[in-house]
Formats: structure tokens, C-alpha cells, sequence
């Protein structure tokens, strides 16, 4: 499915106006390409067709289309040498002087030259065939670059570095080793195999599943985040709330009771998590279709959120649709935030969410906003931030991975307790180390390679 010896080409710089733009290539047809195109030195139009450049070293120079002679652009070129690259393969860097139209027209003249257009990372699936990088590490690479916090990037760097690698390649190989003795003895007699307890190393193998499975709640909300949704009768200061929390003036705020009629989404970092913000329209019986069609979309973002804001107004005694909002909620992590507390206080003793935090504050004047931030990090992470030295898992496919060896841990540990024979307690260690190679890589199919790769961008 993949082809590997062909020379692939595409723009690594986001599509858009830029300072510069880079195309990048890989594969063995990387230094004839760039022979044929480059004219190094100031001003030449010659191309380099004895240009042997010294491996990862910038060059200056131009682009020169070869049948008409004219300069695509100045340029920095380099070139880099298998096996110390990217891909493993040699690479080639075309930095373009120009932004889009430049590099554009570089990348037509090195597909002209015998380059094909690589499809979205297929530098980086390149990258892992050739053993420069494990699935884990590559999966991180498009981690890293959709970091939305530093938070968030501090974990998909330490993911490239290959600190979750390593721990699920200890684990695989403790698994292996079992493996080896289980399947020893099912080869030879009992006198031949000493027999050994295999419980022990199984546990241990649990033990560590279960600690990198728990770190899996917070690691995915470094790197996914989590989905706030803003919701409440009209008028009761929703919009004015998203708009203190983003600290700019995004939605439209007027004393006209539905005033949103369409739900508005932005992304906040709060302390390391990304936390996207969804303003509703205020919920409310209402025959205006607009309005109506507003209120529908407002129910389903609630229900689409990971945690919900009850904005209740201060001022107002509390109503029936205030507790028909809450209870749409229903078991969601949600706060309740009282809002308007600058003006005179109806005394609430109605317990709306039961069980949830409530917080008073004045979107107005930005009194108890603090409180309401630092309420929702402690919903999101329970209370407690891990501070194990495990590295945490950020990936629901890995989180499924380790679910699944776990599972055929458990269930080895289980038939070995109650004498099952060796070759029935070898398929479900088989399976764990199994699950746990599609984690890094080892066991993961072409399917599966495909919708992991398919998520990048070109270029990557
Ligand atoms: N005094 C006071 N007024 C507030 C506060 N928060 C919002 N308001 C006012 O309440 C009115 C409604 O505010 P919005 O933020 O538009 O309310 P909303 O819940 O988004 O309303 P809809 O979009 O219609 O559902 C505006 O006049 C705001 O200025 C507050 O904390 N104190
Ligand atoms: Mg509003």
C-alpha cells in the first residue's frame, strides 16, 4: 500500500500568507532534484548540476525552472543525508524567500522534476517504517503540533521523547518473558521446565496498566480539552460571563432577553487545560422560529459538553425553567453560578443542582471569577492533579490499548489461579502483548496506520 522509494514532495508551511515558505522533500531522488533546480551563489541562473553539497548545511541561492531558465525565487536551500534525518531517508529543505505563490510554484517545478505530492504524513509514516520514530512518538508528533497550552505541549513532547514508549515496551517485555515460559512449557515435559510462579510478574504488569489507565483522564484533557457549555434562562448574563472568562468582548450582550440566538464556541487555556467555551442561546419556551431553532441547538451543546455552567440570576427568585435547565443537566459535572451579585440578592435556598459547587459572582464587574475558574479546574481533574513520574497517556486509542492488555492480564492471572492448562493461559498473554504493540507500533495493522496518518497535515 505504502511506496517508500519514490521521492515525495509537499509545502511543510501552513497554507496562508507567511514570511517564508518551506518545501519539503524525501527520498532517494532528493539531490538530483535539487541539482536540477538550484543555482547556488548570489544572482546565478546556472543550476547546480555539480552542486555536492555538504550534508545539513544551509545554502543560498535561487529556484530556477529548468526549460525556461526564469528564477522561481531566492532561497535557502539544505540538504540533508540518510540516515541522520526526518524520514531516515535523505531529505531536502527548499526555504522559499516569498509566501504562498513562491512556494507553490517550487512545488510544481519539483514535481516536474520526478517528485510526487506526499499525501498527509506520509513524511512522518515514513518516518516510523524506517524505525526513527515508534507509533507512540508519531502519534505525538501531530500532538505537538496541535498543542493548544503549553500544559498540553509539555506532555506531547515527552510522548516524542519517548517516555510512554519505553514504559509500555518494559511492560510488553515483562509480558514477553512470561510468554517464553509459558510456552516452553508447552513444548517440553515438566521435568525439562522448572516450574515458576508466573503470578507475580503478571501482577506487577497489572499494577502499572491500571496506574497508566488512571492517568488517562487527565492526560487526554491536556490534549483534547474539555467542552464547557453556558447555559440559562435569557438575559441572566451568559454571554456576559463568556465574555469575562475569554477576557474579550466576543458575544453580543444587550438587556434583551435573547439576545443569542445561535451557539458561539471559543477556547480558553485555564490553568494548562484547553477549555473550549460554548455560549447558548438562553433556554426558554419561545414561538419565534429563529429562537426556537436556537434553543434545540443550545440542548444538544449541552449535551455534547463535558461540564455545564447554570447561570442563574441573582436578582430573580428562582423559576421553572431555571429547574427545567437543570434538569437537562442532570448528572453532568456542572456549577452553578449565580450571576449579578452587585445588585440587591433574592434569597436562593434551593438547592438547583444538588451535590454541585456553587459559585456567586458579577460578570458585570469580574467579582468571584477566580473562584469559578479555579472551580472548574478541581471538576475537571476531581480535586487531584496526578503527580506520579508515570508518564501520562493522552490518547483514547492508547487508553483502549492498555484497557485491553489489562483485561487479558487479569483474565491470564484468573485461569492460572485455577490450574487452567498452560496453552489457554498463553492466548490471553499473547493478546495483552499484542494490544500492548499496537500502542507503539509493533503489531499495528495498515488500517490502522492509515486513520492514524490521515489525521496530519500534509507536510508532516
Ligand atoms: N448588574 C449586572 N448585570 C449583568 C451582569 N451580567 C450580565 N448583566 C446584564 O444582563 C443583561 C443580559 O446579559 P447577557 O450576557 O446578554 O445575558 P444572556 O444570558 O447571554 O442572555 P441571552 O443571550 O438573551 O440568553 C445585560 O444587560 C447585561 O449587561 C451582572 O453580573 N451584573
Ligand atoms: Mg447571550
Amino acid at each position: 500500500m505504502y511506496s517508500l522509494d519514490d521521492t515525495i514532495t509537499a509545502i511543510s508551511s501552513p497554507i496562508g500568507e507567511g514570511g517564508i515558505g518551506i518545501v519539503k522533500m524525501s527520498g532517494p531522488g532528493v539531490l538530483p532534484i535539487l541539482q536540477g533546480l538550484f543555482a547556488p551563489g548570489k544572482a546565478s541562473t546556472q543550476n547546480g548540476r555539480s552542486w555536492q553539497p555538504a550534508s545539513h548545511h544551509l545554502y543560498h541561492g535561487h529556484i530556477v525552472d529548468p526549460e525556461t531558465q526564469e528564477t522561481a525565487d531566492e532561497v535557502l536551500v539544505s540538504f540533508m543525508k540518510a540516515p541522520h534525518t526526518y524520514t531516515r531517508q535523505d531529505v531536502g529543505e527548499i526555504n522559499c524567500h516569498g509566501g504562498i505563490v513562491a512556494s507553490r510554484r517550487v512545488l510544481e517545478l519539483t514535481l516536474r522534476s520526478g517528485a510526487r505530492l506526499a499525501s498527509p504524513g506520509e513524511m512522518t509514516l515514513r518516518a516510523f517504517l524506517f524505525g526513527r520514530l515508534d507509533l507512540a512518538q508519531a502519534e505525538a508528533v501531530l500532538d505537538v503540533v496541535r498543542a493548544k497550552t503549553e500544559a498540553g505541549l509539555r506532555v506531547a513532547v515527552e510522548q516524542l521523547g519517548g517516555s510512554l514508549s519505553e514504559q509500555i515496551r518494559d511492560v510488553r517485555t515483562e509480558l514477553v518473558q512470561v510468554l517464553a515460559y509459558l510456552e516452553a512449557r508447552i513444548d517440553f515435559s515438566e521435568d525439562e521446565i522448572p516450574e515458576r510462579d508466573i503470578t507475580a510478574p503478571l501482577l506487577s504488569v497489572a499494577a502499572t496498566l491500571e496506574q497508566l489507565i488512571e492517568s488517562a483522564d487527565q492526560g487526554m484533557i491536556y490534549r483534547q480539552g474539555i467542552r464547557g457549555a453556558i447555559v440559562g434562562r435569557p438575559n441572566v448574563g451568559k454571554s456576559s460571563l463568556l465574555n469575562r472568562l475569554l477576557r474579550t468582548s466576543r458575544a453580543i450582550v444587550t438587556p434583551i432577553p435573547g439576545t443569542t440566538r445561535d451557539t458561539l464556541e471559543e477556547t480558553v487555556n485555564l490553568h494548562g487545560i484547553p477549555l473550549v467555551l460554548v455560549d447558548t442561546a438562553g433556554i426558554a419556551d419561545s414561538q419565534d422560529l429563529v429562537e426556537k431553532l436556537g434553543v434545540e441547538r443550545s440542548r444538544q451543546a449541552l449535551a455534547s459538553a463535558d461540564m455545564a455552567m447554570l447561570v442563574i440570576d441573582a436578582k430573580e427568585p428562582v423559576q421553572d425553567a431555571d429547574r427545567e435547565i437543570a434538569g437537562l443537566i442532570g448528572s453532568k459535572p456542572a456549577i452553578l453560578v449565580i450571576n449579578k451579585i452587585d445588585l440587591p440578592l433574592e434569597a436562593k435556598t434551593e438547592d438547583l443542582l444538588p451535590g454541585a459547587r456553587r459559585v456567586e459572582l458579577s460578570a458585570l464587574t469580574g467579582e468571584g471569577l477566580e473562584e469559578l475558574e479555579e472551580a472548574i479546574v478541581q471538576l475537571v481533574f476531581s480535586g487531584e492533579v496526578l503527580a506520579s513520574e508515570m508518564p501520562l497517556v493522552t490518547n483514547p486509542r492508547h487508553k483502549q490499548a492498555l484497557q485491553d492488555a489489562l483485561q487479558n492480564v487479569q483474565s491470564a492471572m484468573e485461569a492460572n489461579s485455577v490450574g487452567t492448562p498452560v496453552d489457554l493461559i498463553a492466548i490471553d498473554v499473547t493478546a495483552a502483548v499484542n494490544a500492548l504493540g499496537e500502542i507503539t507500533g509493533e503489531t499495528a495493522t495498515e488500517d490502522l496506520l492509515e486513520v492514524i496518518f490521515s489525521e496530519f497535515c500534509v507536510g508532516k
